[in-house]
């Protein structure tokens, strides 16, 4: 089963003005892509709609976060609705900085899973373990849980809007990348809890991405991997190193 590879950027709290954001919109646009990728940018919200009226067609736009309800008394909040009418495409949902920071669990999660899809948005849900648990070799567990609380919350028609992203917290933003081994196999064994908790075909067609300090030097490797179907970048998406990065599918 070939799986298309697919990069996102997480641009996270940066940039922080609209010139900023700009300068990347720019970076992006110049970019030569040689790869058969799929490429989402994922923004703050504010600059949702400025990206996606300049950023070129063939990179989509997404949100790095969303809602879990359509509409309502909500004050502050961005609902599925809001981003979809906006021609934004995809959400990042449960990043470990929302579950850590913002104290947001796995049934609240899952709630947002299920609301995005609804709107007609694609997900990339993020996944992935502490240091204490890797430690006590209890990181397998730690997913597997974070993932099965997932599964019942989207339908068996929704599964191909579904993109998994397993970023050990560990990794992220510390410029320690996990081994190849590792993001291998985490890969293996989040496609085997869907194979059996949902179904194989599912599975053999989920993509299921790494993330946590990929960079331009070490993302060939891990491209390679069988259960590694693609990145998501967060530092190294404001840099033009992130080119390579997209095109770094063997
Ligand atoms: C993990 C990743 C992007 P970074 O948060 O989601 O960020 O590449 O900076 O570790």
């Amino acid at each position: 089963m070939s799986r298309k590879f697919f990069v996102g950027g997480n641009w996270k709290a940066n940039p922080t003005t609209v010139k900023e954001t700009n300068e990347l919109i720019e970076l992006l646009n110049k970019a030569k892509i040689t790869a058969n990728v799929e490429t989402v940018i994922c923004t703050p919200f504010i600059y949702l709609s400025l990206v996606k009226s300049k950023l070129r067609s063939d990179f989509a736009v997404g949100a790095e976060n969303v809602f879990n309800k359509d509409k309502g008394a909500y004050t502050g909040e961005i609902t599925p609705p809001m981003i979809k009418d906006l021609g934004v495409t995809w959400t990042i949902i449960g990043h470990s900085e929302r579950r850590d920071i913002l104290k947001e669990d796995d049934t609240f999660l899952a709630s947002k899973a299920t609301e995005a899809l609804k709107a007609g948005l694609k997900i990339i849900y993020c996944c992935g373990e502490h240091l204490e648990e890797r430690k006590a070799k209890k990181e397998k567990d730690f997913v597997s849980a974070q993932i099965d609380k997932l599964i019942p919350a989207i339908s068996a028609d929704k599964w191909d809007s579904v993109v998994i992203a397993y970023e050990p917290i560990w990794a992220i933003g510390t410029g320690v990348v996990a081994s190849t081994a590792d993001a291998q196999e985490m890969g293996k064994t989040i496609r085997e809890l869907i194979a059996a908790k949902v179904n194989p075909g599912v599975a053999a067609k989920l993509r299921i991405l790494y993330g946590g300090s990929v960079k331009s030097d070490n993302c060939k490797d891990l491209a390679a991997q069988p259960d590694v179907d693609g990145f998501l970048v967060g530092g190294a998406s404001l840099t033009p190193s992130f080119i390579d990065i997209v095109n770094s599918p063997p």
